[in-house]
């Protein structure tokens, strides 16, 4: 029996939009587990072995922590429709540029602004997740600088969408349209008044992204989280050994090691190789919870080291 597709989010999160696109673009039925937006996370961690950041998504007992892996896993189960008609590696690549370079300075002109209407506790667990690098008073300083950088990466899509296209590789959405709309979602859902006064200068971009809006989230439904802890453990991995004849550095499947974020969230994850190769690494691990479950990985941002 296939297992359904489980994204453990939360609605306000702006990497969880993407991947609740793509379902929308994919127009799959999915299954939502709301998992709380700071530590602790009872229900999830033992999926992930420490994983904390949000989305995680679950099929059976594999667990794809990070917005690439999980993409990459939806394509590859779900080819059709392909969110990548127009190649794969350009878009992948578009991914860091969304998440890293773009990001930053988006949670700048959110938290900036946002600042002491922030809650303490959630300011401490972002503290303690970026080793110290999240401070609402630094952000409000920098907020200038912040509001620059936001305005010429906005700047990039206007220019994409500049001959008159609806979406930013042509007249269908992709993927790439996905990764595009992360920082405008963010900004726009969180600090309205700042986000509409800065995309006032494109509004190419506003029209885009109304229409981004209207590909939807596919079809969802509740799910409670003590439910996918059981799926996952009733479930066996469906994930395969494989060796990697490029492999650089002599890992090789059966080896043990940990694999962490090399930006924030940077908490290892154990477990023992199933599979690597230049997209991904695929780890085995056993919980008390869920028994044997596989945790797949992104490489592009993630650092993995023999235990
Ligand atoms: N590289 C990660 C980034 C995910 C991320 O930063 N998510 C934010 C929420 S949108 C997060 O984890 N915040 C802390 C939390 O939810 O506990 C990905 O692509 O999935």
């Amino acid at each position: 029996m296939a297992h359904e597709i489980i994204l453990h989010h939360y609605w306000t999160s702006p990497f969880s939009e993407k991947i609740r696109l793509v379902f929308g673009l994919k127009k799959l039925a999915w299954r939502s587990v709301e998992i709380p937006n700071m530590m602790p996370k009872p229900d999830l961690l033992p999926l992930t072995g420490g994983y904390r950041k949000t989305p995680v998504m679950q099929i059976g007992a594999d667990i794809f922590c990070d917005t690439q892996i999980i993409i990459r896993e939806l394509e590859r189960r779900f080819p059709s429709p392909s969110v990548f008609p127009h190649g794969k590696g350009l878009p992948y690549s578009l991914a860091l540029w969304a998440d890293r370079i773009f990001f930053m300075p988006t949670v700048g002109v959110v938290f900036g602004e946002l600042g002491d209407s922030i809650p303490e506790e959630f300011k401490k667990d972002r503290a303690a997740m970026s080793g110290g690098a999240f401070s609402t008073d630094a952000m409000k300083t920098m907020a200038p600088f912040a509001k620059d950088q936001f305005r010429a990466h906005a700047a990039f899509i206007a220019e994409q969408l500049a001959d008159g296209r609806d979406f930013v590789q042509g007249a269908e959405p992709t993927i790439a349209d996905v990764h595009c709309y992360l920082n405008i979602w963010f900004a726009k859902s969180f600090v309205p008044q700042v986000a509409n006064a800065l995309l006032d200068e494109f509004p190419n971009v506003t029209a885009w992204a109304a229409r981004v809006a209207e590909i939807g989230h596919g079809t969802v439904t509740p799910m409670e989280p003590k439910e996918a802890l059981g799926i996952a453990k009733e479930a066996a991995p469906a994930a395969q050994r494989a060796d990697d004849r490029f492999e650089p550095r002599g890992l090789s499947p059966g080896d043990r090691v940990t694999v962490a974020a090399d930006d924030y969230g940077r908490d290892p994850i154990a477990g023992e190789i199933v599979f690597t190769n230049a997209h991904e690494i695929a780890i085995r691990r056993e919980d008390a919870q869920v028994g044997e479950v596989v945790v797949h990985f992104p490489r592009a941002g993630f650092v993995v080291s023999k235990a």
